[in-house]
């Protein structure tokens, strides 16, 4: 069975909510950033990290591909044309979505209060806002990133919209709501939602 460390309000939900898609047992072991059981086995003590045949893998995006590649499902194969297309659309989501907003969340409250830059915050929702209206051009009329068919970017892009909304930035209505809401309903969403409230 894997082992998930890392609690539902950080981005271990997004594992916990790939294996509910893959149809995986696990168990969470819920232990928050810098706890001394991610310290033993993250030396930066962030989480999530998965525990699997005795290996840890850290870093949820990662740790979603790999498990997705290991269940063949969510994914396209490695080394095919769409599996470029997709692994584009999960590092444009990691640079350009997950890394405005947490480039808020480290100056609202994750740095030490005398490295923090409030003023950054009005730049960090100019990227969100930009990134929106690019995954709006780049997702078009298809009902997920890739087509029909929901990949991983699709989970960790769903992740990263209600990160957004917890904090307050502007989400775009129309198509791009339409998708947040078609990909946050997800049965799996809700399973991991409940599974470690
Ligand atoms: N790239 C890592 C980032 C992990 C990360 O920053 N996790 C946050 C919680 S969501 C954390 O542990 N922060 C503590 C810190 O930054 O010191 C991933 O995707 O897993």
């Amino acid at each position: 069975m894997y082992q998930v460390i890392g609690t539902a309000r950080s981005r271990a939900i997004r594992v916990f909510w790939m294996l509910e898609e893959l149809g995986q047992d696990y168990e969470i072991l819920a232990h928050g950033p810098h706890s001394a059981e991610i310290k033993a086995v993250n030396p930066s003590g962030k989480i999530p990290a998965l525990i699997v045949d005795g290996v840890t893998l850290l870093d949820s995006v990662a740790i979603m591909q790999f498990l997705a590649d290991r269940h063949e499902n969510l994914t396209y194969k490695a080394g095919t044309i769409q599996r470029g297309m997709q692994d584009s659309f999960t590092n444009f989501a990691l640079d350009e979505i997950d890394g405005a907003l947490w480039t808020a969340g480290k100056h609202s409250f994750v740095l030490p209060e005398k490295l923090r830059v409030p003023a950054v915050l009005d730049t960090a929702k100019a990227e969100f806002n930009r990134a929106m209206k690019t995954l709006a051009a780049r997702l078009g009329d298809n009902e997920f990133v890739m087509g029909d068919k929901i990949t991983v970017p699709d989970i960790l892009i769903g992740h990263c919209a209600g990160w957004a909304k917890s904090i307050k930035f502007d989400l775009p209505e129309g198509k791009l709501a339409d998708y947040f809401k078609r990909v946050r309903s997800r049965p799996a969403f809700k399973r991991a939602l409940v599974k470690s409230a």
